[in-house]
């Protein structure tokens, strides 16, 4: 790596790599040989070497060359619940022995025991027991991660979950865009009480988010074990009053027909997906909804129903990925892992599993405008990997080539 201080054109020029823009109609958007300069956070120049404008290096404060890397978009993780206390390998021991759902439910296990360990934990153990899970994201190539609440269900519960994602996002080098899931699961206290439970999401929950500006987006579980359609609609009819975009886990055990609602209400995304029959996929189509396919919580429920993925590829309904990461369905900070179970358990090809991490989750966080390709003007988030083809990110079990990333322009860390 040259450092040129005279020069200001550019901040950096990245030579000797080539380039997955994930941009344009090539599946990988590939350029061989290629240069890419970066200024003020965004990418400045990108195509092959022998194109570059004479005296090209001379230009640029910094030059670091790859020795043929590969350059990606920076990973977008469009769906976790990575704040949270606790973990839950106790009740994954206790399924192993034999135990019933309902059993570990009544030793106090399940989502509510994650909601028991949220509760008590202060602001400063939320954010110390979850930045390890975002570093790990970060050390494979993320560089914007969506985060729920949802572990509260209480309000002050709810606003120290999301002041915990946003506090995560001002002090690490990743864009995080927090999500509203207060309707996540019945708290205790609204035992058979779940319209009740709901009136207080929407009365008390949601206006407090809005107030401190905590949230750019609102989420429901839409399930038979979670909230119905009816009040999923009264929560989406809540949002859009205010004027916030609406995600849903939908169809992810059964077809509640969550997914037609959520393109009734214009959603970024519908998640899980699992159970969508034909009528939901031609609705996302129709509306340009995002399916983000979570093949964490899918194997590690040993569930047998598969998404779609061929009905959605012919409707041509944008399929993003995420790692879903959350203690109790989806314990996991990989997205490469998630790029191989989406091939090898979905069937995705594994161009369609990058896309998945870079331009069509950035769809479905409504920043594609920005993010999720490599194309002049747009953020320079970059991930940087040690590896002989685009392929290789899904093709591996276990091993992580990233050697680098880079997030609006500043190497964030370099193996
Ligand atoms: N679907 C899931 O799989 C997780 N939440 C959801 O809506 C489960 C969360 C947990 O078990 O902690
Ligand atoms: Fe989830």
């Amino acid at each position: 790596m040259n450092h040129n201080p005279l020069s200001e054109d550019w901040d950096a020029l990245w030579l000797d790599c080539r380039l997955a823009t994930m941009a344009g109609a090539e599946p990988y958007g590939i350029i061989e040989d290629a240069a890419l300069a970066v200024k003020d956070g965004r990418i400045a120049w990108i195509g092959a070497a022998s194109d570059l404008p004479a005296g090209a290096e001379d230009r640029a404060g910094t030059v670091r060359r790859l020795r043929n890397a590969w350059i990606t978009p920076g990973l977008i993780d469009c769906h976790t619940h990575l704040v949270y206390a606790g973990n839950r390998a106790r009740e994954f021991e206790m399924r192993l022995n034999g135990a019933t759902y309902e059993e570990i439910a009544r030793s106090g296990g399940g989502i509510l025991s994650t909601v028991k360990a949220v509760r008590a934990a202060s602001e400063e153990e939320l954010l110390v027991q979850s930045l390890p899970r975002l570093q790990a994201l970060q050390s494979e190539g993320v560089t914007t991660v969506e985060i729920k609440s949802g572990y509260g269900l209480d309000t002050a519960s709810e606003l120290k979950m999301l002041r915990v994602a946003q506090r995560l996002g001002r002090k690490n080098p990743v864009t995080v865009h927090a999500t509203f899931l207060g309707a996540h699961a019945l708290p205790p206290e609204f035992k058979d009480r779940s319209d009740a439970y709901i009136d207080l999401v929407i009365e008390e929950m949601l206006p407090a988010v809005t107030s401190e500006n905590l949230a750019g987006a609102v989420d429901v579980f839409c399930e038979n074990i979670a909230f119905s359609v009816t009040q999923t609609e009264r929560v989406f009819k809540a949002a859009r009053k205010i004027g916030m975009p609406v995600k849903l886990h939908a169809e992810q055990l059964s077809d509640q027909k969550g997914a037609l609602l959520a393109a009734r209400y214009d959603a970024l995304s519908v998640d899980h997906v699992e159970y969508i029959q034909e009528d939901g996929v031609n609705a996302l189509a129709e509306k340009g909804v995002v399916a983000v396919l979570l093949p964490g919580a899918f194997y590690f429920l040993h569930e047998t129903q598969k998404p779609p993925v061929e009905k959605f590829r012919q409707a041509g309904v944008p399929m993003a990925l995420a790692t879903d990461c959350n203690p109790g369905t989806s314990p996991c900070t990989s997205p490469l892992l998630m790029m191989n179970m989406a091939c090898v358990l979905f069937g995705l090809t594994p161009a369609e599993a990058l896309a998945g991490f870079t331009r069509n989750a950035a769809r479905a966080l409504n920043i594609h405008a920005d993010h999720g390709s490599l194309v002049v003007g747009r953020a320079a988030d970059l991930a940087v990997w040690d590896i002989d083809a685009p392929a290789d990110l899904a093709y591996r079990l276990g091993s992580n080539p990233c050697r680098t990333v880079v997030k609006a322009g500043e190497v964030i860390f370099d193996r």
